[in-house]
């Protein structure tokens, strides 16, 4: 296969409502659409990366500066014979794990297509559908947390998580337990939030009965995370302390999680995804799939990526309709049942694009042809 061609597209795309986490609140998404053209078919993906460096370093920006600068002359009019060869191409290039996979997500869309198979099952994945949970944001006031948890195991989500933060753990997490009882698969997300300074307060946390607490310290460590995980009966989940199946290897050899969230933008695309996969698989560790608030072309994404069998926890991947009035696909990403989704089984990704909402959202366009001209409306 050959790209001939790709078009980035920078959209901004309203949330429902706010989205507070320990780093933050975001209002906004702000996105980049990637299509790689290839053989009169085309592939598409998502830059999950933030506006600002506060989940990781990178931004939308630093996403469009890479893509335009480094990645896109990389794989532009090469030779390729499969998607694995893409992050090969791009290895030369230190980190910068979502300006990667936002296109080499897009080349697995497009190798899909080509060869007329849903994106899951040329990824390897068997499910035929895939449970789901729910992430929700640190709220104003606990009321607000418990109705909103109470609304979310209505549509039946098979897995509920909170945001936590020092001032913001106890209290709710009791709350919920109270209100709904320790039936509900629950668990709590820190983002870094606290320190081993903390020990007392988080050793509170296994009252709770968690299937997990997620990423507690800082998002660069994994020692004191090895170090806590002896102190806690909680299972660690770690998330931005895990960039590659390198992170994931030496994260599990000194024990530092029992669980890993994958996501797909963290770490650099579909086939490093896979491979943290399987080699959680091979070690007895089971994965789960993260989200970044994905418009419905990273939603999308993430569905055939938990197809794969180790993932074995409900993701994060909910319906479309919780963070967007409308979306970028269609049909938009909607429960099949309660907590469940299925998984597409028409070629590529499955969904096609809602063109005529995306051309209202857009605010830079750039096209890169395999003759090296550039056209775009800015930059
Ligand atoms: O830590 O998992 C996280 C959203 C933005 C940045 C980081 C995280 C999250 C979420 C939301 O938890 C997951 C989602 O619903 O997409
Ligand atoms: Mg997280």
């Amino acid at each position: 296969m050959e790209i001939s061609e790709i078009k980035l597209q920078r959209l901004k795309m309203p949330l429902n409502a706010p989205f507070e986490t320990s780093f933050g609140k975001i209002i906004e998404k702000d996105i980049i659409l990637v299509r790689a053209y290839g053989k009169g078919k085309v592939g598409v993906s998502e830059s999950v990366a933030m506006p600002f460096p506060i989940y990781n370093e990178e931004t939308t920006g630093t996403v469009w500066y890479m893509l335009s600068e480094f990645l896109i002359p990389a794989l532009l009019g090469k030779e390729i014979q499969h998607p694995d060869q893409v992050s090969e191409m791009f290895s030369f290039i230190r980190r910068n794990q979502m300006a990667k996979a936002a296109l080499e997500m897009a080349v697995w869309d497009l190798y899909s297509r080509q060869t007329d198979q849903p994106l899951a099952a040329a990824l390897g994945g068997k499910r035929k559908e895939i449970e789901v949970g729910v992430s929700i944001g640190i709220e104003p006031t606990v009321v607000e947390l418990v109705n909103k948890v109470d609304e979310f195991l209505r549509e039946g989500y098979r897995k509920i998580k909170v945001k936590i933060k020092p001032g913001w753990d106890v209290e709710p997490l009791r709350a919920i337990r109270n209100t709904f009882g320790d039936a509900v698969p629950l668990m709590a997300d820190a983002n870094s939030a606290y320190t081993l300074d903390d020990l007392e307060l988080l050793k509170k946390l296994d009252q709770f009965n968690l299937i997990m607490i997620e990423q507690p310290l800082a998002h660069d460590d994994i020692i004191d995370h090895a170090s806590l995980q002896t102190e806690l009966q909680t299972p660690i989940c770690l998330d931005e302390s895990i960039h590659s199946v390198e992170d994931t290897r030496k994260a599990i050899e000194i024990g530092a999680c029992k669980i890993i969230n994958i996501k797909v933008g963290r770490v650099g695309g579909l086939t490093e995804s896979k491979r943290i996969h399987d080699f959680c698989e091979r070690h007895g560790i089971p994965v789960w799939c993260g989200g970044m608030l994905e418009a419905g072309v990273g939603r999308a994404h993430n569905i055939a990526l938990a197809s794969l069998n180790n993932f074995s926890i409900p993701g994060d991947t909910s319906a479309s309709s919780r963070y967007f009035n409308e979306d970028i696909i269609l049909p938009e990403v909607t429960l099949s049942k309660p907590g469940v989704i299925t998984v597409p089984d028409t070629a590529g990704l499955g969904f096609e694009l809602n063109e005529p909402f995306i051309s209202n959202l857009v605010t830079a366009e750039k096209v890169f042809k395999k003759d090296s001209e550039v056209f775009g409306i800015s930059g």
